[in-house]
């Protein structure tokens, strides 16, 4: 749903080395307002969005229709036990047939994974809350990446506050009803890294091989991690980058989507007065093939655009950005071809 039709100059090349501008015909998603994150439900054709400020009232979604119209799916919340939601990182994972979208909460105290079970309905979409993943590692929750039920990974950004001190990243199990802690390092004792600052997560598969990738915005890049057996990470190896990285996302075509911030100690500034300040946006993919490539840059602006942008998702051949201290967002319909 465009309110406004745009054109704006986006710039087309390399990070730190633009090199021509093109137009991109982005429109305003009115619907979706300061949401921090993406999810994307490909087997509800849906895209999921959620307002921070909205409550439950925040949970968005669309699908892109005939000739890439933007579509709201009306979205239904039930079983909500009725405590605060401020909705940051999100994740959705398909399991045994069932649907699952994942919420960080910083609204809750402790700050605490709002499980919600996923329905169609001929009205839209259904959210049924299942329960909450609470634990005493979770501490300062960014982002969820659910590889499954039993295997639900979270980002503590920044352990311990404004000053230096790096994040981490611990797995839960996912269990209805249960109000036991769940959660454990991610790591084996003793082999924790130094992440700086542990943001947007997410994952892919190759082979029988499973790796979790996590966006370290001080450390200006991405790391990656294989996915043992028995669910602990080891370091694998990191994708450099000449910025901060906040959420990231697969597009399913090869192409990991990176809304970042080009001077990464600004998150800081963000997180302390987030509309306080005018910061830039910054949106990129690496593509992947059989190994990580360079990074492209294929969105940047002042911050009079889109503040600070937190997530970016190419998805049905548009791109998606949002800012959790933004209430703008956008659809982009990019010429394609130049994104190869
Ligand atoms: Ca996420
Ligand atoms: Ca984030």
């Amino acid at each position: 749903m465009f309110l406004t039709a745009l054109l704006l100059a986006a710039q087309i090349g390399r990070a730190g080395d633009i090199d021509r501008a093109a137009a991109v015909n982005c429109g305003r998603v009115g619907f979706i307002q300061y949401a921090e994150d993406f999810a994307v439900a490909e087997p509800l054709d849906a895209l999921f969005a959620a307002d921070s400020r909205g409550g439950t009232g925040g949970l968005h979604a669309l699908r892109v229709g005939q000739g890439g119209k933007v579509e709201r799916i009306p979205v239904r919340v039930s079983h909500w036990p009725g405590r605060r939601l401020v909705a940051h990182g999100l994740d959705f994972l398909q399991e045994g047939g069932k649907s699952w979208l994942f919420v960080v909460n910083l609204g809750a105290t402790p700050h605490s994974v709002e499980v919600f079970r996923a329905r169609a309905t001929s009205a839209g979409l259904d959210l049924a809350w299942e329960g909450a993943i609470k634990s005493k590692v979770i501490t300062s929750p960014n982002d969820v990446r659910a590889l499954s039920l039993n295997e639900v990974y979270v980002s503590n950004d920044w352990v311990n506050g404004l000053i230096e001190q790096s994040g981490n990243i611990v797995k839960c199990k996912f269990k209805p009803n249960s109000a036991d802690d769940l959660c454990e390092s991610a790591f084996e004792e003793g082999k924790e890294p130094v992440i700086k600052y542990a943001n947007g997560l997410t994952s892919y598969t190759q082979g029988s091989k499973r790796f979790l990738l996590n966006a370290a915005t001080l450390g200006k890049a991405v790391e990656i991690y294989q996915v043992s057996d028995n669910g602990r990470l080891v370091p694998y190896r990191s994708i450099r980058l000449r910025f901060g990285p906040d959420n990231i996302q697969f597009d399913g075509e090869g192409r990991l989507w990176i809304a970042s911030l080009p001077n990464p100690r600004e998150i800081i500034l963000r997180e302390a007065m987030p509309f306080a300040f005018r910061i830039p946006s910054q949106i990129s993919y690496v593509p992947f093939g059989s190994a990580p490539g360079h990074e492209v840059q294929v969105f940047h602006d002042d911050g009079r655009i889109i503040n600070a942008a937190t997530a970016a998702v190419f998805y049905k051949g548009l791109l998606f950005m949002t800012a959790v201290s933004d209430q703008r967002s956008y659809a982009c319909a990019p010429k394609r071809s130049r994104w190869r």
